[in-house]
C-alpha cells in the first residue's frame, strides 16, 4: 500500500472524513465533510502529513519560509518548520488596533519567499486572504501546498492570482481509494461526482483584486473574508438561524418595542431601532434589549444615521441620553462629513467589538445617495474594513463603481411582499428582487411586519422568502 493510501485510510478511520448528509454553512448539502481539526490529537499522523507535503512538493519549488493559513493549518506548518528547519511566519486573523498592529508575525526579508500551506481548498479564499498581507508587506508568494483538494475551483482561482496549488489528496482521488479498500460503497464515489460536477463554482477573494461578485459567495466563505468582529458575527448569526430577515421596530412606545423584539426575536438576524422615537424610553431599555437579542440571538442595530465631523460623533454616539455605545451592536452613518465620521465612530465602537453601515444608497424617491456618491462609500469603507460591515444599500448589483466587496454586508430597506410606496417618498421592493436581483444580503422590513394582524407570522413569511433568495442565489 502507497505512503498516500495509508494516509487517507488514517484520515478515515480518525473520523476525519465522513460521508453521509451534511448541510454545510452556505445551506447546500454535501456528501462529504471534512474535518482536518482532530489531526492534533494524533501526533504521528501529523508528522506524516507533515512530511509528505514537504516530500510532494516539486522539486523546482523554492521557498525561505512557511505560513500556515490559520486556524487548522498551524499545526502542521509548526511541524513543517520545526523538522524542515525553515523558519516559519504566522499570520493574524484579527489585526488589533493597539500594540504593534502587525498582520504578520516573525522575522522575514523583502522579496525573500514563503510557502502557504493549508490543510482544506475550497475556493482558495483562505489561502488569497493569507497570501494578500504577506505580500502586502514584500513577500513573494508564488506556490501554496495543501493537504486535500475539494477540487471546486481552488486551483484555478488561486492559479488566477499567480498561487500554484500543489495538493497531497483530491477528493476525488481520496473516494477512489477508500472505496477500492472496501471502505465506502460505489453509490457513495457516485454521488460525490455528481456532487462536485454540480458544485464546482465555488468563486473565490484575491483581497488585492477583490472584483468578485459578492453572490457568488456563501455567507460562510465571507464571514471568514470579513474583518470587522461584528459583521463576522452577523454572517454567523444568519446563518445558524438561517434568517437574513431585520425588522425595523419603528413601533410607538418601548415598551412596544421590546414585545415585538420578543416575539418576533426567532425569526430575525437584526433589530433596527430608532431610538429617538420612543417617548418611554428609560437609561435600563439597552440592557432590557440585550437580554431579548441574547435570549434569541440577534444584533441590535441602531439607525441613528450619524452625520456629523469626527468630532462630535464620538460624543453622539458614546453620551447624551441614549447612550448607543453602550447597547448598539451596529450603527450606521452618513458619508456627507467625509471620512472624519468614521475615524470618529471607529474610535469609540472598534475597542467594543462594534460595526458601522455606511449610507450608500437610500430607499426614498429622489435621494441623493447615487453614483459617485456611493462609490465614495465604498472607498471610505474599502480604508475602513476593519470598523465597516458593510452598506445601507438599494441596489449593489448596478453599482458602477464595479463589484462589491465580499467581506461586507449589504442590508436593504424599503421592503415589503408587494412593489409600491406611502405617500411621503419610501419606495418598496419585494425580498426576492432585493436579494436575487438588486444583489443585497438583508431585508430591512418595518411597516410590512408591524403593521400585520400578526407580525411573528409575517415576519416568518418575510424570512422565508429572504432566505429562499439567498439559498437560490448560492445554488445558481
Ligand atoms: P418601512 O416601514 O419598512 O418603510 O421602514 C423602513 C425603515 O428603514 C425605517 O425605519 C426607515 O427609517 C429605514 N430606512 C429607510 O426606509 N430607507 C433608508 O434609505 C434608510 C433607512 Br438608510
Amino acid at each position: 500500500m502507497s505512503a498516500m493510501e495509508t494516509l487517507i485510510l488514517e484520515l478515515h478511520e480518525i473520523g476525519a472524513v465522513k460521508f453521509g448528509n451534511f448541510k454545510l454553512k452556505s445551506g447546500i448539502y454535501s456528501p462529504v465533510y471534512i474535518d482536518l481539526r482532530l489531526i492534533v490529537s494524533y501526533p504521528s499522523l501529523l508528522t506524516q502529513i507533515s512530511q509528505t507535503l514537504i516530500s510532494s512538493l516539486p522539486p523546482s519549488t523554492s521557498f525561505d519560509v512557511v505560513c500556515g493559513v490559520p486556524y487548522t493549518a498551524l499545526p502542521i506548518a509548526t511541524v513543517v518548520s520545526v523538522s524542515n528547519s525553515i523558519p516559519m511566519l504566522m499570520r493574524r486573523k484579527e489585526i488589533k488596533d493597539y500594540g504593534t498592529s502587525k498582520a504578520i508575525e516573525g522575522v522575514f526579508e523583502k522579496d525573500q519567499t514563503c510557502l502557504i500551506i493549508e490543510d482544506l481548498v475550497t475556493s482558495g479564499g483562505s489561502v488569497l486572504e493569507t497570501a494578500a498581507p504577506l505580500r502586502a508587506v514584500g513577500l513573494r508568494v508564488s506556490d501554496a501546498v495543501v493537504l486535500i483538494d475539494r477540487e471546486q475551483g481552488g486551483r484555478e482561482n488561486l492559479e488566477e492570482n499567480g498561487i500554484r496549488l500543489h495538493s497531497m489528496i483530491k477528493l476525488t482521488e481520496m473516494v477512489r481509494v477508500l472505496r477500492e479498500k472496501g471502505k465506502v460503497e460505489e453509490e457513495v464515489e457516485a454521488n460525490l461526482i455528481r456532487f462536485l460536477e454540480e458544485n464546482r463554482r465555488v468563486s473565490v477573494p484575491s483581497l488585492e483584486k477583490v472584483k468578485v461578485e459578492a453572490r457568488v459567495l456563501g455567507f460562510k466563505e465571507r464571514s471568514e473574508l470579513c474583518r470587522n468582529p461584528m459583521g463576522k458575527k452577523l454572517f454567523e448569526v444568519m446563518l445558524k438561524k438561517e434568517t437574513n430577515l431585520c425588522l425595523a421596530a419603528d413601533v410607538g412606545t418601548a415598551a412596544e418595542l421590546l414585545d415585538i423584539a420578543d416575539k418576533v426575536g426567532p425569526e430575525i438576524c437584526m433589530l433596527k431601532t430608532h431610538v429617538d422615537i420612543l417617548p418611554d424610553f428609560t437609561p435600563d431599555f439597552g440592557a432590557k434589549l440585550r437580554a431579548i437579542a441574547d435570549k434569541h440571538k440577534f444584533l441590535i442595530f441602531e439607525d441613528r444615521k450619524f452625520a456629523d465631523i469626527g468630532n462630535t460623533v464620538t460624543m453622539q454616539y458614546e453620551g447624551g441620553v441614549f447612550k448607543i455605545l453602550e447597547w448598539a451592536d451596529i450603527i450606521n452613518a452618513h458619508i456627507i462629513s467625509g471620512p472624519g465620521i468614521v475615524d470618529g465612530l471607529k474610535l469609540k465602537g472598534l475597542p467594543r467589538g462594534k460595526g458601522l453601515l455606511l449610507l450608500a444608497e437610500m430607499s426614498s424617491a429622489g435621494n441623493l445617495a447615487t453614483g459617485d456618491y456611493t462609490a465614495a462609500a465604498v472607498k471610505i469603507a474599502e480604508a475602513h474594513s476593519d470598523f465597516v460591515m458593510g452598506f445601507i444599500s438599494v441596489n449593489p448589483a448596478s453599482w458602477k463603481c464595479g463589484y462589491v466587496y465580499p467581506s461586507m454586508i449589504h442590508a436593504t430597506p424599503g421592503v415589503q411582499m408587494v412593489k409600491g410606496g406611502d405617500a411621503l417618498g419610501q419606495q418598496y421592493n419585494t425580498p426576492h428582487s432585493v436579494i436575487t436581483e438588486r444583489g443585497s444580503d438583508i431585508i430591512i422590513v418595518g411597516r410590512g411586519i408591524i403593521k400585520a394582524e400578526s407580525p411573528a407570522e409575517t415576519a416568518h413569511e418575510y424570512r422565508v422568502e429572504g432566505w429562499k433568495a439567498y439559498l437560490g442565489k448560492c445554488s445558481q
